[in-house]
């Protein structure tokens, strides 16, 4: 693991509420992978939406409109997961799953690297791009018939079959919604990393968090809130600084 605790001044007093939390929940956001290769969403150069248009890929309607063009697309976005793997920030997290009594990770992302890295108790709060689900049904659908059909059709009903994501307009999952606000409201410590905080319902978590009483810590390239007694904001690349906080509140040998 890089030492680059000296580039960071990590407040003594985080650190050593960091070391008694009990309860520590953390939102990733696309910012987490971006050192693993994905592209962002909204980054002004390198970002998918400063390519891409959102109301023609990524809304219902819009793959009613044109369900080819947006299959194709995932099948891309798909493609560009499988060739990336989790970077240190993954695995940093899966080091503070490890050090705290109740941990709870909810993430924005559809990459599953957080479950790749090992991160246990994930809540996915945007789907996951590697599932297919049927557009009519709304039910995961393991597998079907080899077909040149684009997209190809749900094997129960014949509709069309779409990547389990949630899309602009659509509810998120309400089981892993509900979790992810339980989480927020009783974390002791709340972390927000690699998210611009633009889309709601995630980005109420972390002021859901502070109302709570939780120490709220932001990582991000960007400035994406003021500073308070509370919040604690880091600007960097999230595979440094995490592991750096890790190394610095528990040390090497986890104690
Ligand atoms: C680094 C870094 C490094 C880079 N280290 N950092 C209230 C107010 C206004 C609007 C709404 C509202 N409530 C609902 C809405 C509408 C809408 C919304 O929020 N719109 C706003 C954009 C205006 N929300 C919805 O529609 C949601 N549904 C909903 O609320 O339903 C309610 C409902 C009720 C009743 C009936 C019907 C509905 C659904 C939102 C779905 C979002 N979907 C997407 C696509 C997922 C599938 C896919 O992958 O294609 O999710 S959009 C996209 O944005 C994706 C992301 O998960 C999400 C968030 O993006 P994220 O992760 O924050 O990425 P970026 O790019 O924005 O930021 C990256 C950050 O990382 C940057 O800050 C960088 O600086 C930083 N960074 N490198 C650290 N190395």
């Amino acid at each position: 693991m890089t030492n680059k605790n000296t580039e960071y001044n990590f407040p003594a007093q985080l650190l050593k509420t960091l070391r008694f939390a009990r309860q520590v929940a953390v939102l990733t956001g696309a910012g987490i992978s971006a050192e693993s290769g994905l592209a962002t969403f909204r980054d002004p150069m390198t970002g998918l939406w400063a390519k891409f248009r959102p109301e023609e890929l990524a809304t219902p309607e819009a793959f009613q409109r044109n369900p080819k063009l947006v299959w194709e697309w995932y099948q891309w976005r798909r493609e560009q997961v499988e060739k990336a793997a989790p970077n240190p920030a993954h695995f940093a997290l899966v080091e503070i799953e490890s050090k705290v009594p109740n941990f709870t990770l909810i993430t924005q992302n559809v990459d599953s690297f957080h479950q790749q890295a090992g991160s246990k108790n994930v809540i996915e709060l945007h789907g996951n791009i590697r599932r297919t689900k049927c557009f009519e049904e709304n039910i995961v659908v393991e597998s079907w018939p080899e077909t040149d059909e684009v997209p190809p059709h749900c094997p129960q009903c014949g509709s069309f079959l779409r990547p389990d994501v949630v899309w602009f307009g659509e509810k998120l999952p309400l089981d892993s919604l509900y979790a992810a606000l339980n989480a927020a409201k009783s974390a002791d410590v709340f972390f927000s990393i690699g998210t611009s905080g633009q889309v709601e319902p995630a980005a109420s978590l972390p002021r859901l968090a502070l109302e709570n009483g939780a120490t709220v810590v932001t990582i991000n390239l960007e400035v994406t809130t003021a500073s308070s007694h509370k919040i604690y904001n880091f600007n960097g690349r999230a595979g440094e600084i995490l592991p750096a906080l890790v190394q610095k509140t528990w040390g090497n040998s986890g104690s």
